[in-house]
């Protein structure tokens, strides 16, 4: 069997989640790198986004079925918990992550920076006002579910953490988000411990360059 391809970019959050699937569990993998809505995604997506896996003969798309598949295919850590309640509450916070929590922190809070709807592309400091109170109460929200054990989901690193880690690395970025996470009581001190993990610091994107949009 081939080691499994993640199509995608190392900037995607979503795609640096199931890299670090592949780096908790020891999995040999390749990263393609690609643009959004390349070829190569658009043969798997039926939108073109990232990631998309390529195994043998196993195609996917969604990251967190990307991740699952990974999870029950391969040896090592297990990160989506059997345990019903435990497996309920990591759906349940993928599930917030991905579906609100996203949109706030990257897709409205980080793109007013990065791609900006200005006429002079410099960042949208409306946008940018409008939604700090909800980047705010949603890193509190992160703050007390973290704050009894250090993880989102029972007493293990799982697949909830990991689909969490990569946003807060990119909210830090502008200041803003920088001083909200600064401000929270744990989920400061819960980024700080997890982002020294090999799987986070192997999977780290490189620097943007000067001038260019859309990382994620
Ligand atoms: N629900 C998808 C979201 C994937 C996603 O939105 N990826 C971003 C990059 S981080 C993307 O492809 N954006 C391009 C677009 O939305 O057209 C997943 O979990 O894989």
């Amino acid at each position: 069997m081939p080691k499994p391809e993640i199509i995608g970019s190392a900037r995607s959050t979503y795609t640096r989640v199931v890299c670090m699937v592949c780096e908790e569990k020891g999995i040999a993998y390749g990263l393609t790198e690609c643009a959004l809505g390349a070829p190569e995604l658009l043969a798997i997506h039926p939108l073109g986004k990232m990631p998309v896996l390529r195994h043998g003969d196993v195609v996917l798309f969604e990251s967190k079925a990307i991740a699952s598949y990974l999870d029950r295919s391969f040896p090592g850590p297990q990160l989506l918990p059997s345990d019903p309640h435990l497996a309920g509450l990591t759906e349940q916070w993928v599930s917030l992550v991905n579906t609100v929590i996203d949109r706030t922190l990257i897709r409205t809070y980080l793109y007013a920076y990065i791609a900006p709807k200005t006429a002079d592309g410099k960042p949208d400091r409306a946008a940018i006002e409008a939604v700090m109170p909800a980047v705010r109460e949603q890193l509190g929200i992160l703050d007390r579910a973290v704050a009894k054990t250090g993880h989102l989901v029972g007493d293990d690193f799982t697949f909830a953490d990991i689909n969490l880690l990569p946003l807060l690395d990119r909210v830090r970025l502008p200041p803003e988000g920088a001083d909200a996470l600064a401000a929270t009581t744990h989920l400061a001190a819960y980024y700080a411990r997890h982002a020294a993990r090999p799987s986070f610091t192997r999977t780290m994107p490189p620097a943007a360059p000067p001038g260019r949009a859309k990382p994620n």
